[in-house]
């Protein structure tokens, strides 16, 4: 078995475990292998429990009352801003807007940002590995604007075309938008290098973090990056939490993205003025439960460390690469465990992968088969779809080996068929 286990990961995983109710349960008779994290990830008791209390002891609107538990409300949404602040090394809470995650970050800058500084002939730079939520918005400015969208290229590893980037990235470029870690192929590519780059152009660096922050340690100042966005029910949150982080001198600069309450300073009749950042940006009642969950997700992986979250995923996706192999799959993306997280896309033996998919489910094992919200780089590949694994803290060795027995039976199943 498992030649990784005897290097006993930095993290303890059984104890891990023990903190998730849901892989006690059984799916079609089996214990439940879950990987799909990559889609989103399960939530430890500490992050149920953080929902419960806030809804059996503190529950009232934010900012809107001076009642105690408006109060109380209150200062556990804001203090879940500071942690959120804090754990992608943003110098101050206010550069951080909550909202639902990455799709709404990015419309956010898309519109707020975006209608703000692009003119016709302008281009908005992406990558050609970006999920659709990296790449619609953008589209949808362009048609507003006239300005241009390009996709910097791929190579045949699943490496970006770095030769390229003096080609694609000019002083017509004003946005250059690109996914930290991608979903299907696993790359992370070299973001302090390309935030050098865009802005030696003259172009604002925006970073889809919805695999990266999660799965990493960030810094967005070390990074220099511009924008970060943040999906919270990937990196153990509630669905609905996390946020954006934008430089405080551009989030000054924007115009406010949705109009409503809370959002202003002062309302006639005729015209109105905004509230300060971040709050400009947070219109109406917002995911109050959910980022304080949140807060919890984050004290879960501050407790673990990154570093630690990091080296786990990097044993895992290396013995799941290397198993993977061995049994006939091809697998898409860079090869090296070291640059690259474990969302692990891949072929087996032609059977496509709903098929697959469906397999195995039915022995317990939960992968995600389709386009991945990616359907141009589905093109590239050559392929209409992958099946896709990926790991997260909570996964073992044993899980990778029920993946490739399950894979086995799928295999057994398609040849007599
Ligand atoms: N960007 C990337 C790189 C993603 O992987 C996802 C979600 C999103 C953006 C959208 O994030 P959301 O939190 O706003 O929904 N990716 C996936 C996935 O790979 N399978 O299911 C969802």
């Amino acid at each position: 078995m498992a030649r990784v286990a005897e290097h006993a990961a930095a993290l303890d995983v059984e104890r891990i475990r023990a903190d998730f109710p849901i892989l006690r349960r059984e799916v079609h008779g089996r214990p439940l292998v879950y990987l799909n994290s990559a889609a989103t990830t399960q939530k430890p008791r500490q992050v149920i429990q953080a929902l419960v209390e806030f809804y059996e002891q503190h529950n009232a609107n934010a900012h809107r009352g001076v009642d105690t538990l408006g109060e109380e409300a209150t200062a556990l949404f804001e203090g879940a801003r500071a942690k959120l602040a804090a754990f992608v090394g943003a110098p101050d809470p206010a550069c951080i807007v909550f909202n639902r995650g990455t799709t709404e970050s990015i419309n956010l800058v898309a519109h707020a940002y975006g209608r703000k500084v692009l003119k016709e002939g302008d281009e908005v730079l992406l990558t050609q590995m970006e999920h659709h939520s990296n790449m619609i918005p953008w589209l949808l400015l362009a048609q507003a604007t006239g300005a241009t969208v390009r996709h910097l290229p791929i190579r045949e590893d699943g490496t970006l075309e770095l030769d390229a980037l003096g080609s694609f990235l000019t002083h017509r470029t004003k946005i250059f938008s690109v996914t930290g870690m991608s979903n299907v192929l696993g790359t992370i590519p070299p973001l302090r290098r390309l935030a050098d780059a865009a802005h030696a152009a003259g172009a604002v660096l925006v970073v889809d973090g919805a695999q990266l922050v999660p799965h990493l340690p960030v810094d967005v100042v070390d990074l220099d990056v511009d924008f970060l966005t943040v999906s919270g029910h990937k990196m153990l949150g509630p669905t609905a939490s996390g946020g954006l982080y934008g430089r405080r001198e551009l989030l000054e600069q924007m115009d406010p993205f949705m109009g409503g309450g809370e959002m202003i300073r002062e309302v006639y009749w005729d015209r109105a003025t905004w509230a300060d950042v971040p709050w400009k940006f947070e219109a109406g009642t917002m995911n109050i439960a959910q980022e304080v969950g949140l807060a919890a997700a984050i004290d879960y992986l501050g407790a673990l460390g990154m570093e630690n979250v990091r080296a786990h995923e990097e044993r895992i996706t290396a013995y799941a690469m290397e198993r993977l192999l061995d049994a006939g799959a091809r697998i898409f993306g860079p090869t090296d465990p070291s640059v690259r997280s474990g969302a692990i896309s891949f072929w087996f033996k032609d059977i496509h992968p709903h098929d697959l998919a469906t397999v195995l489910d039915q022995e317990g094992v939960a992968i995600r088969a389709g386009h991945h919200c990616a359907q141009p780089l589905m093109r590239v590949l050559g392929v209409p779809a992958t099946a896709r694994a990926s790991f997260y803290i909570y996964n073992t060795p044993d899980e990778v080996d029920a993946l490739i027995d399950a894979l086995r039976v799928a295999e057994r199943l398609f040849r007599t068929a």
